[in-house]
Parts: structure tokens; sequence; C-alpha cells
């Protein structure tokens, strides 16, 4: 089976399912079509969340550290009364009342953590999962209170003192529960129960090429605002002079004419305006001789903005970023990417990313690599990756974990994919490094697919006109012509392109007569190739899994992919070896995907000083 043919397998819930979606779609294609342009309510957690922008630039109660756990596979603890683990009861001594759990006696976790890495016996288990800690809170009048919380994989609720603030599905996304009406003086309860299991019509679906990590994986915070606070905010470079700095802040529950500024002090730029009817203000800012942001010069401006008590700062980097035909133009000057996958798995300890030092090593690495640019695969990453690179001038594509096929026919699973793009987006528009939005990664080319993904790039540039949308696409064809003719490619502004000739498909000689047939003209990025090695195990470069074979396809790659005249960047598969259930070969997978340039231990492997060099040389793609 071709390694397309695999994902499509894999990818149909039937043979007959697909037939019948087809002819569905020759009858509703012209009124899909139309409706195709609309965004659908962003739906699939309750409340409507709040999102707070730049969360991690507010002074918080942090909730990260020790929580108490139960383990809950049958969901006993959601069931109410006396079993309701929500209500956190604690039994004074000599009480004869009937409780069968106690989270004070219950054992701790660390949090932020997924759950499988902390303890041995979790390792494999998905399923439900209660947490618990205590935390002491004064509340402030006129102010108002939120449970944020990094990221929850893959569902979630939420409750403080027996309350329910919200639920929550998606696994990588942050967001935030209103406690204001909850939350008391002294000592308060907050329970978060969080079932990872995996579900058809979730985004991602059940199957995927990598460990589904369970838990509160990142951060968890109590963030208190007046009243009237700025909840969102979006300032950019006009692409037309790059010497105007547009876009609007937010004030949730202002009255009209509520005075906002918006300062840049090293700058010397001030703003004064007030807010209109739904609490925004328009920025429109001169902002002539700006050091604009790039790789080699990542300069960063300290932001102020303030309405009445409320005061928020930042620290963003104004650059633009547009394409022209083919070429991508930072800043307007054509740029070529040089970069590497990266999923979010912890260097040396497993699990996943969540502290400055996991971030550093990896980004550190992909410096050493001489890349100015990084996929974040296949999902948003905790915050510390797209700060960090900000600061470090590395470029970024991020992306939604719409992954081989989710159920596309559904409209709640667009619903789903949309409010993960909308929850990615407002995150991440202040960090100059990110470029490119990725709806989707390697997709089955059918018309349901197409019309959920037209959609969504529809929705992204609606929701960030300022950036690029793009997606990792199959390709087709044998091993003498492939063609990159996937019609997804109409919608995106740059088309990503996954092959992984030399491994899934010949040897790595396959490449030296590969003929590649572009239906479009746009930037293309090769978005992954590679091969497996066990770092440490050498042989012929034609022994499959030793260091030297891996090194000879990233050899053959580089000169293929060189005769591609629109290559404007490429990200192989992939920086570090990852935890993946479906890799199990023992002895050189052992659970963990080995596509990595570098081990999970750190040891780098000779592929990676091969894309090094190609990198240092300014040898692989062009940027006109
Ligand atoms: C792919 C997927 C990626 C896998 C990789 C592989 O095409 O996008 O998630 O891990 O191939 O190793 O096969």
């Amino acid at each position: 089976m071709s390694r397309t043919e695999r994902v499509l397998s894999n990818a149909a819930a039937g043979a007959a399912m697909v037939l019948l979606v087809y002819l569905l779609w020759i009858g509703l294609a012209v009124p899909y079509a139309l409706i195709a342009q609309q965004p659908a309510a962003i739906a699939s957690s309750t409340p409507a969340p709040t999102l707070l922008v730049a969360v991690d630039q507010r002074t918080v109660l942090s909730l990260n550290g020790d929580w108490h756990y139960i383990v809950d596979p049958y969901d006993s603890g959601l069931g109410g009364g006396r079993s309701g683990y929500p209500m956190d009861e604690e039994l004074p001594a000599g009480s004869n009342k009937l409780l069968e759990y106690s989270f004070a006696k219950s054992p701790t976790i660390k949090v932020p953590g997924d759950w499988n890495t902390q303890k041995e016996s979790l390792l494999y288990y998905e399923g439900g999962f209660w947490y618990e800690r205590h935390f002491q809170y004064q509340p402030q009048a006129g102010h108002r209170a939120f449970v944020d919380i990094g990221a929850a994989n893959y569902r979630s609720r939420v409750w403080v003192n027996g309350q329910l603030l919200c639920t929550h599905e998606g696994g990588f996304t942050q967001f935030d529960c209103e406690a204001t009406k909850a939350v008391k003086a002294g000592e308060n309860s907050v329970v978060i129960f969080v079932d990872s299991t995996r579900i058809a019509d979730g985004v991602p679906t059940l199957k995927t090429d990598w460990w589904n990590y369970g838990g509160l994986t990142r951060d968890v915070s109590l963030v208190t605002v007046p009243q009237s606070f700025i909840d969102d905010f979006e300032l950019h470079l006009d692409r037309a002079t790059r010497s105007v700095i547009e876009g609007f802040v937010h004030v949730e529950g202002a009255q009209p004419g509520t005075p906002v500024t918006v300062d840049l002090p090293e700058a010397k730029l001030h703003l004064d305006g007030v807010t209109d009817a739904a609490g925004r203000v328009a920025v429109n800012l001169s902002a002539r001789g700006l050091t604009l942001w790039s790789p080699e010069n990542p300069k960063l401006y300290h932001v102020v903005l303030k309405s009445g008590d409320d005061t928020l700062t930042d620290e963003m980097g104004f650059r633009t970023i547009e394409t022209s035909g083919s070429r991508i133009l930072l800043n307007g000057n054509p740029i070529v990417l040089h970069g590497v996958c990266i999923h979010a798995e912890a260097p040396y300890r497993s699990g996943r990313v969540n502290n400055d030092k996991d971030v550093a090593t990896l980004l550190g690495w992909v410096k050493e690599l001489g890349a100015n640019y990084v996929r974040l695969a296949h999902y948003p990453h905790d915050q510390r990756m797209t700060r960090a690179a900000d600061r470090m001038g590395i470029l970024v594509w991020s992306e939604v974990p719409v992954y081989w096929a989710v159920e596309f026919e559904r409209e709640d699973v667009f619903a789903k994919s949309q409010q993960q793009l909308h929850e990615e987006i407002r995150r991440d528009r202040d960090k100059a490094s990110v470029i490119l939005w990725s709806i989707a990664n390697e997709t089955p080319n059918n018309p349901t697919r197409t019309a959920f993904l037209t959609r969504s790039a529809n929705f992204v540039h609606q929701e960030d006109p300022t950036r690029l949308v793009t997606a990792a696409l199959l390709v087709r064809g044998d091993s003498k012509t492939k063609y990159i003719d996937d019609p997804l490619g109409n919608a995106l502004d740059v088309i990503g392109f996954n092959e992984y000739v030399g491994w899934y498909e010949g040897t790595p000689e396959t490449a030296d007569s590969v003929e590649w047939k572009v239906a479009f003209d746009k930037p293309l990025i090769t978005s992954e190739f590679g091969g497996g090695a066990k770092a440490g195990m050498h042989g012929a470069n034609d022994t499959r899994w030793s260091e030297e074979y891996q090194a000879e396809i990233y050899r053959h790659q580089i000169a293929m992919l060189n005769k591609i005249p629109q290559l404007r960047g490429t990200t192989p598969w992939i920086l570090m070896d990852f935890r993946s259930p479906v890799r199990e070969l023992p002895g050189i997978q052992d659970g963990y995907n080995r596509k990595g340039l570098i081990s999970d231990q750190g040891q780098k492997k000779a592929a990676f000083y091969v894309l090094q060099k190609a990198y240092k040389e300014n040898g692989l793609g062009h940027a006109e």
C-alpha cells in the first residue's frame, strides 16, 4: 500500500460513506459553495469563552504546583449527589456519612504536566481524571476573576467551590472560565475534570502518529481584572507603507466613550482613543522609523495599553508578511524559510513541553541547525514557544490538529476546528514570529474535505488578514512524476506538501529521478520529508534505521528539492524523536517515531549535520 493509500484507508470511515458523501456533494455542490463563505457560530464549549489575551504578561495567582488527583475510568465522580466529586467534600472526624472519595487523602501530581509521564501506571491511561486543589483568595469589589487554563487535553469541566464554571473541548488551546460569582474570601476549592478519551468526532480524531498525553498540560492560574478590562487587542504594521501601526483594542464591559491609551515608549508613540458601542477603539498610529522585526534583528517594543483601572503590557515586534506570485516577502524582501518540524515533546524527560528549559533546548537546537523557521506540528504549542521564537528571531508555522481524516462531513466537527483556530489566533496574534496559520495536515482529497477546509481558510483570513494561510497537502503520482495539484491549494496563500521519497517509497536514490509538476503559482514549502534512524546505529548507506541511511535520504532529498523553482521553504520531519503508540518495532522504535534529527535523549544523528550544512551554506530552496 502506498503512503497516500495508507493515510486514506486510515482515514475513511468506509468506502460506502465516501460514496454517499460524494453523491450528496454532487447534489449540494452549488448551495454548499455559497454557504462556504459563512463562518459557523463558534461552539463546542460553554459558555462562549471570554478569551483573555497576553495572560502571561499579567500578574496572576498561579495555580501551578501539586494537585490531588483521582483516576476515574468510569466517570463515577460525575455522578452528582453523594458521589459528586465536584463538591470536594471532606467529612469531619467522627462523621458517619457515606462518602466514597476524598481528594485530601488522594495522591498528588504536578500541574502543569501530562499524567502519563508522571506516574508509571498511567503511561498508557486514557480516560477521565480529576484534579483538585485549594487556594487562598480575597475578592476585590469591582473586579472579575477567571480561571485561565493553558491547555487541557482533551475535554474538561471546571468547578470552583462546587459551582460548574465552564466546559471546554480541544486539547491544545488556552481558555478562561469566569469565577467571579463562585470565589469567596479565604479558602477556595477548584476541581477540574479532564477526559483524554479519543473521540471519532474530535479534532484530532481517533488515530494520530503521536501519543495522546492527557491532563492539565500547561499553566493554570487565577486572573483578577477590573470590572471593565482589556480582553483583546490586535496591532500590526500596514503592508502598504510599513509605517503605520493598525489594529484595535477591545475593552470588555466598557461604556461607549471609555478612554483608552496605547503607548510604545521607546518609539515615542502615543494614542488617545475612546471605545465605540462595541467596546472597541480603532488604532492607527504613524510609526515611521520603527526597527522592523526580522530573524536577523528580532526587535521587540514594549507596548502599554490602558483603560480605566486596567493596564496590559506586551512585548511586540512589527513586520509585514505577504506573498507575491511564488515569493514570500518579509518586510517586502523575498525570504527562504530554512526550518524543521517540532512536536511538543519534552527533550530528555518525555511528556509535553511546558517550561522555559524545554523551550530553550528545542529552539537552541533549531538555531544550531542554522534554521530561521519552525513548523510547530500538529497543534498549537505552549505560548512559551512563540514568545521565545519572537525573542530569538525564529519564524513560525502554527497549526490546528485537523489531522488526516477528521469527520469532514459533520458541521459540529467544523465548529470544533473553527473554535481551535479562533483560540489559537487570538492567543498568538501579538507574536511577530508567527507568519503562517496551517489549517490541516495530510487530508484526503475529496469535495467534502475541500469544502470544509476552504471554509477554514476563509475563516482564518477573516480572523487575521495580516498573515498567510497554509496546509500540509498530500501529493499524488508515482516515483517518476509527482503532482502538487490538490484543489485545496486554491484556498491557500502558501502550499505545504509532505512527501517521503526514500522512506515510505523507494530508496534514497529514487529522489534523483523524480520530476515535480506544480499546479499553482504560489510559494511552496516542503512541510515534511525524512526517514527514521536509531541514534547510535551505524551501517551502510542502504541499511534501514542506520544514521547513514537517514543521512543519505537527506542528501538526495536536498538535491531533488533544489530542482523545484518555487521552493521557498523546508521543514523536514522532525527535530527530535517523539513518543507514538503506532511505532512499536522492538529495539529500534520502542514506542517512538525515530525520524528525529536528534534522539529524545539529545544525541544528534548524522542527518542533523547534512541539513545543518545545507542551511548554513544557503543550499536549500531559493528566496526568488
Ligand atoms: C506524516 C505525518 C506525521 C507523521 C509522519 C511519519 O506524514 O504528518 O504526523 O509522524 O508522517 O513519520 O510518518
